[in-house]
């Protein structure tokens, strides 16, 4: 199962078995270099006040702004220093196996592209922006590195339990579009929304998306957009609640996923925490921006 269209089957040619391609920072061009420089200074602009404390602390630790896109080689030993996370650079979109593998080992792949200049607002695949600027940072912190391998490792075991997409809507409504109740209030950690100028303002200040605590057997049976602002947001109270909910072992909880339907994008349950009842408003109008 893959939510993306353009996935290989076999690695392309100059990748390694496992999908690996050298970054050759050598190789990015002036242009290149400015995109990042570009889409590091929007949202410089756009997240104090809206990311999570341990976003903006991640980002600050592995000092991403030294002028152009960074160098896995100077990067990837402050970030092994923290957590023993290291980041590999891929050509786009592996398949859920291949990327489940690097993760229970510590290892985040990462488009080795950057979307070109008129892409800055919106682009399907992960390039190296998303994944270095929206991914990387939380990868800093222990509990959220934990969380991740322990992911890898989770869809290693969904997916020969047929299970594999009730676990990739965990990833997304966390990893990807994830609120958090930090001290001084709702602020945004998802790669996704960190990631997008757009999303990082809609997510917490737009009237039409739903924002509901965080339940992980709700949030593993609702459907999901990837092609679009999120109509619903689920909210956690800290990045140890997410580790604890998910150290437990999943058996169970797929033993009752397979008995129950799906839930809609935009429902809201008795069960429910509500901290946005959203007017859906966005959506209604036919969404994309
Ligand atoms: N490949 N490079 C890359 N990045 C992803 O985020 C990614 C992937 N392959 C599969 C995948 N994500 C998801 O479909 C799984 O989390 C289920
Ligand atoms: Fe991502």
């Amino acid at each position: 199962m893959s939510d993306f269209e353009h996935v290989f089957d076999a690695p392309p040619e100059g990748a390694a078995a496992d999908w690996t391609i050298p970054q050759d920072w050598a190789s990015y061009s002036e242009v290149e270099h400015r995109t990042w420089d570009t889409l590091y200074a929007r949202q410089m602009k756009i997240l104090p006040g809206r990311a999570a404390d341990v976003f903006l602390k991640g980002l600050t630790a592995l000092d991403l702004n030294t002028g152009g896109i960074p160098d896995f080689a100077v990067m990837n030993p402050k970030l092994q220093a923290l957590t023993g996370w290291t980041v590999v650079c891929v050509p786009g979109l592996v398949p859920d196996d291949v990327f489940f593998d690097h993760l229970a080992n510590r290892r985040f792949p990462s488009g080795q592209f950057i979307r070109k200049p008129d892409q800055l607002d919106y682009l399907q695949e992960p390039d190296i922006f998303h994944d270095v600027f929206g991914h990387v940072p939380m990868l800093s912190d222990p509990d959220f590195a934990d969380y991740m391998e322990a992911y890898g490792k989770g869809g290693q075991r969904a997916a020969s339990l047929g299970v594999l997409q009730n676990l990739a809507r965990l990833y997304w409504y966390t990893v990807e579009f994830g609120l958090m109740q930090d001290a001084d209030g709702l602020r945004i950690y998802g790669a996704g929304i960190v990631s997008s100028a757009t999303e990082s303002v809609f997510s917490l200040e737009d009237p039409s998306p739903n924002r509901l605590g965080f339940d992980l057997e709700r949030v593993m049976r609702t459907l999901y957009r990837i092609d679009d602002f999120q109509q619903v947001y689920f909210v956690i109270d800290s990045i140890e609640q997410l580790k604890r909910d998910t150290l437990q072992d999943f058996g169970p909880i797929y033993g009752r996923l397979k008995g129950a339907p799906d839930i809609a994008i935009d429902a809201i349950l008795p069960t429910d925490a509500v901290f946005t009842r959203g007017t859906q408003a966005y959506a209604a109008r036919g969404g994309r921006f």
